[in-house]
């Protein structure tokens, strides 16, 4: 990503003139840092001296950050249960399917609900990627009730001792209050049977900003645990997972590379900012 090395250059050549900092600033805005932290890396730059500004801007954006823990949720006596939530078309499907893979690798069990009932492609494509998988996955009738499908599934999870169950939901219905309300009941329901370790939410990176505020719809509806930030292969704008965690607090856990089973990378801040930054 390399966001800063423009900014570095400019400033270890010397004066840096007011058409330099807009150069610097519109970068920043490009690679989706959000108009407030762009303005506030400048202000850092030009109050600190030329030798200490790498430092001063990595402690920053490092401090921007979410202190919460980024380790997937797992215990080690019952079934960990994780609810894949997001818009439409942000890659929920693809991500449950990337992380039966990454947990396979781990040697852990994984059983997946089909609770996106409102489309028959929808069962048909988690159904697909369980075979490829080989994992089970419950599914129930096209337009049926998604919480009964997570409710049966939960159940089975707890007499297998499964160690993963993982839901895949729905991401549109009629109204966003319809989607709120009927996650809101696939949680209750498999909160009968066992608790939600983790509430990912998926957003995907090349929205931008927008997913800010898809965070904060689905925030105040559900605890969401985590992001799990989409569609970053190949996009200069990864300014995104540090845009969302200072706004919203959630830790990006995971980030998607691409279409692929494979495409999954544990998200670490540290390499990330580095990476911003080399
Ligand atoms: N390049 C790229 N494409 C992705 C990634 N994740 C998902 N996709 C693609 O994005 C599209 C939508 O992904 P889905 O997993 O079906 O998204 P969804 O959120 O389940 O969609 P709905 O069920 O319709 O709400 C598919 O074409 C995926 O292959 C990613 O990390 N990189
Ligand atoms: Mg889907």
């Amino acid at each position: 990503m390399a966001l800063f090395s423009k900014l570095f250059a400019k400033i270890r050549g010397g004066q840096t003139s007011q058409s330099d900092w807009a150069e610097i600033h519109d970068s920043l805005i490009a690679a989706d840092l959000g108009a407030k932290n762009a303005a506030e890396i400048i202000e850092i730059a030009k109050k600190t001296k030329s030798d200490d500004i790498s430092e001063a801007i990595f402690n920053s954006l490092k401090s921007w950050l979410s202190q919460n823990s980024r380790a997937l949720a797992t215990n080690s006596v019952r079934t960990t249960t994780v609810m894949i939530v997001g818009v439409n078309g942000t890659g929920k499907t693809t991500s449950t399917a990337k992380l039966v893979s990454h947990l396979k690798s781990e040697n852990r069990t994984v059983l997946l609900a089909a609770a996106d009932t409102f489309r028959a492609a929808a069962v048909e494509q988690l159904q697909t990627w369980a075979q490829r998988l080989n994992v089970e996955v419950v599914t129930g009738p096209v337009n049926g009730d998604p919480a009964s499908v997570a409710f049966e599934a939960a159940t089975k999870a707890k007499e297998e001792n499964t160690n993963y169950l993982i839901i895949d939901t729905a991401g549109r219905l009629h109204t966003k209050s319809g989607l709120m309300d009927e996650l809101g009941k696939v949680r209750r329901v498999v909160e009968k049977v066992l608790p939600i370790d983790e509430v990912l939410l998926v957003v995907d990176a090349t929205t931008g900003q927008n997913g800010i505020v898809q965070a904060k719809v689905f925030m105040e509806s559900v605890v969401v645990t985590g992001l799990i930030l989409t569609k970053m292969d190949g996009s200069a704008k990864g300014g995104i997972a540090l845009a969302i965690e200072r706004e919203t607090g959630i830790p990006v856990k995971f980030i998607g590379t691409g279409e692929g089973a494979s495409d999954l990378e544990v998200f670490v801040a540290e390499p990330y900012l580095n990476g911003l930054l080399a």
